[in-house]
């Protein structure tokens, strides 16, 4: 009733304080005056989970009245969600409530939400996209369901030690996980292995049967999505791999215990653990595996709900609109091809025809090394029926080739599924193309080059299917959760309902030129900063100040990122302060962050770089505290709340052409960092929206970077002729920065001098000299202040709000179901 829904999951600071000591008492049996920080965090958790999980019945209740309305499935191989407890108070409307409430237990709230750690199912920006994505589909109220997998370990953590990143296993489930709810009752089971062979059925009808040789069981594990303010309450369903008996009776029987629990330990290794490789896929079994686990899982639970609802296998595609987050769980098109045929006794046609109508495709990069492909015969041990399939795809799609194109055999084997040159492979991002009724890239750039170079001959046969949807950012978790200080400021001066209509802060921009308006802002903003000045020196030692230019790149380590550009530019400093100690500079203090790829050799020895230049300036008597270089070690969600709200500087510097789009561009400009970028990806749009004079601009775009490249490239021309450059780079090659190992950097700077494939030589000119505009923006306080606040008034069209909208609109066809 609504009165016993009242007490048990009331909103007020008593209900809220008898929630917590219920759980703390009869849930977890401790008493509240000697419970842990994690005994409280766990209480509080499991008292904010009711609360979600009462709206999650509610929407799950509404979807089974409206049969009619349509479901979007976004199935993603990681979901990058961060700390769950202060956003879901915040979108429950609770966070001062929860604050007034804890102040009757040991210990309070804010300690509660420090001691909480983060589940790492991801790698960067496509695992914390989705994770975005599912927030704001529960803010418009747009049903939907978030599909993946449980890896018991997530992306390992990072340690420092003596320079090098160091890997350790994450332990994300070692103290329990309070938001999930596991459902062994809607356990699926997943083949594997095996032969197919072909029959008759009653009817007459030739059909395959697929007699595998290895079962698996996916037992599903929800944790709740509130929107906010709202009361649609979505799921993230992620599946662990069980085996489906827990040991082989008849081998334990003759004794041998230890081949008993093989069987099992094999199959448990499924969802073990996250593949720790950002853009450069290993054709690994486990990996495939893992892909074709959650898909399938995914698929048949889709399928299962559909028909208990009252549909019919041919209108699947009514109830589900399934978005293919990369090329990751583009096995789904066999699967639900498979399904539909060989289970449920569809023709080809008709099973081909729900499958497009099913599936968006959204791609993530344009790196080569990032494409993934699988050998057919690894595929076909570990899915023979599937691979019959993509050869029937395939066969279909070829002969629709030659009937538009006759005789250009050229083109034909450019777009089969099938690679054939070397090794016959699977192109999965042409599986994915062939199967989906849209294709999208994530910003305008990306979106053009994919269509003019990787997917142009597919652009030719489909022009309509093809997309773009710009990335986009929760300001609920980038603003209102991580940076309360600017969130009040802003909601004091245009009102409170910018979270979830995030262009209204373009009323911002009549406070731009208030002196009041603008000391408040770097108030806060100072603040900020000593907040991660303080976690600077508890996690590294360094001692920085919080007056200094706080210039931060934090992302994955990637060469095509160009940490050791703004590397070369520290050293530039260094050099100059060097060659004139009593030099007037801007005092900076630089932050890195980002984890490398364990078996990405250079990227590692960018975080080594970064360290020795550290090493080398911190301490130096002649810089005098005007330079500061620092690694933040174990860059994640958590970590980036700290570090958006304080930075004045967002580097965003990759090779134009190369980032898709970035969403950590967005997050920095939101909290009021000013860009120093390149025209990559999102840059441009961010751009375009905040205006040319409040955005420093460098570098090659990308037909120039082609053209140089097409013209030859020379970068050893580059260095003769520069001398400043020439002295950051024999700096690094003269051993100076590694005494105990003078050769260290050397595989660095050769791959620069010799190849440089990503321009870093060609760009480095400019964007010292775009540094020094930087430089003198900052000398003017109120000038830069003012091109702050505008960065934060005109970036509303980054929430992920819009970019859902764009999806929900354009390519799911999906509306908001409300009660
Ligand atoms: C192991 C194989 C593999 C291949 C590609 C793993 C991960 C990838 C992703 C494509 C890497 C990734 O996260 N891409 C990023 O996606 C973001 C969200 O769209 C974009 O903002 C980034 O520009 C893009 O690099």
């Amino acid at each position: 009733s609504d009165a016993e829904h009242r007490t048990r999951t009331g909103l007020d600071p008593e209900s809220l304080r008898r929630a917590v000591r219920d759980h703390l008492f009869y849930f977890q049996g401790r008493h509240p005056a000697t419970a842990s920080v994690n005994d409280c965090y766990l209480a509080v958790a499991y008292a904010v989970r009711d609360r979600l999980f009462q709206h999650g019945v509610q929407s799950l209740d509404l979807l089974l009245h409206r049969p009619d309305a349509r479901i979007v499935a976004y199935l993603s191989a990681e979901f990058l969600m961060g700390p769950q407890l202060a956003a879901n108070l915040v979108n429950l409307g609770i966070l001062d409530a929860m604050r007034e409430a804890m102040t009757a237990f040991p210990h309070d709230l804010d300690r509660l939400i420090d001691h909480e750690e983060e589940p790492g199912l991801g790698n960067g920006g496509l695992g914390r996209l989705a994770a975005c994505y599912l927030d704001s589909l529960a803010t418009l109220e747009v049903p939907a369901i978030g599909y993946g997998i449980r890896y018991e370990f997530g992306i390992f953590n990072q340690q420092i030690r003596d320079g090098w990143q160091v890997e350790l296993t994450d332990k994300w489930l070692h103290l329990g996980y309070p938001w999930e709810i596991a459902r062994p009752e809607r356990a699926v089971e997943v083949r594997f292995g095996g032969t197919t062979e072909g029959y008759t059925d009653a009817d007459g009808r030739y059909r395959v049967r697929w007699n595998a040789a290895e079962i698996v069981m996916g037992v599903p594990h929800d944790t709740p999505i509130l929107g906010y303010r709202v009361k649609t309450c979505n799921l993230l369903r992620l599946w662990r791999a069980e085996a489906v008996q827990s040991f082989d009776f008849a081998s334990f029987n003759v004794g041998e215990y230890g081949r008993a629990v093989e069987q099992q330990v094999s199959t448990e290794t499924i969802s073990k653990v996250l593949y720790p490789n950002d853009a450069s896929p290993q054709g690994k079994a486990l990996r495939l595996k893992q892909q074709y686990f959650f898909v399938s899982c995914a698929i048949q639970d889709m399928l299962r709900s559909h028909i208990r609802f009252g549909g019919t296998p041919d209108t699947f595609h009514h109830r589900w609109a399934a978005q293919l987050n990369d090329t990751h769980p583009a096995v789904a098109v066999p699967e639900l091809m498979r399904l539909l045929l060989d289970e449920h006794g569809l023709e080809w046609d008709a099973a081909w025809e729900v499958t497009q109508k099913t599936f968006g495709y959204t791609n993530h990069t344009l790196l080569p090394e990032a494409l993934e492909t699988w050998s057919v015969d690894l595929f076909g041990a570990l899915l023979p029926r599937h691979l019959e399939i993509v050869y029937e795809i395939n066969r279909r799609l070829v002969d629709g080739v030659r009937r538009v194109y006759p005789g250009d055999e050229g083109r034909v084997r450019r777009m089969s599924l099938i690679d054939e040159s070397g090794r016959r492979s699977i192109r999965m991002a042409h599986l994915a193309c062939a199967g989906s009724h849209a294709v999208n890239g994530v910003a305008a750039l990306h979106t053009d080059l994919l269509k003019t170079q990787v997917l142009a001959d597919w652009v030719a046969m489909r022009p309509d299917r093809f997309h773009n949807v710009t990335n986009g950012v929760t300001p609920r978790r980038f603003m209102v959760v991580s940076n309360p200080g600017l969130s009040g400021l802003i909601t004091a001066a245009i009102g409170d309902g910018w979270p979830s209509r995030l262009e209204a802060l373009r009323e911002l921009e009549r406070f731009a030129d208030d002196p009041d308006f603008r000391a408040r802002w770097r108030d806060v903003k100072r603040e900020n900063k000593q907040r991660l000045a303080a976690a600077i020196e508890q996690r590294t030692g360094i001692v920085v100040y919080p007056d200094s230019l706080f210039d931060v790149q934090v992302k994955r380590i990637h060469e095509y990122k160009r940490q050791h550009l703004n590397v070369l530019h520290l050293l530039t400093l260094y050099r100059r302060l060097k060659a004139d100690p009593s030099l007037d500079i801007v005092p900076r203090t630089v932050v890195f962050g980002g984890k490398a790829a364990p078996g990405y050799f250079i990227a590692k020895l960018m975080i080594k770089l970064v360290t020795a230049v550290g090493a080398l300036v911190n301490d130096d008597p002649d810089v005098r505290g005007r330079l500061k270089v620092v690694f933040f070690p174990n860059f994640n969600v958590k970590v980036g709340q700290i570090i958006y709200p304080a930075a004045d500087l967002s580097e965003q510097i990759s090779t134009a052409g190369q980032e898709a789009s970035g969403t950590g561009n967005m997050k920095f400009a939101l909290n009021g960092a000013i860009t120093i970028g390149t025209l990559d990806g999102a840059n441009i749009e961010i751009r375009d929206e905040v205006g040319p004079e409040n955005f420093f601009l460098f570098g090659l775009t990308a037909d120039e970077v082609r053209l140089r490249k097409a013209a030859g490239y020379d970068p050893r021309a580059v260095y003769e002729s520069n001398p400043v450059l020439r002295g950051v780079i024999d700096l690094i090659a003269s051993g100076a920065l590694s005494p105990d190992d003078p050769s260290r950097f050397r595989p660095l700077v050769d791959g620069l001098l010799w190849h440089d494939p990503f321009m870093v030589l060609a760009d480095f000119q400019a964007y010292v000299d775009c540094q020094a505009q930087v430089d003198a923006l900052w000398r003017d306080g109120e000038a830069w202040t003012r091109a702050s606040i505008l960065n934060v008034a005109r970036m509303g069209k980054f929430s992920s709000d819009r970019s859902i909208r764009d999806y929900c609109e354009r390519i799911w066809h999906v509306e908001p179901v409300r009660a």
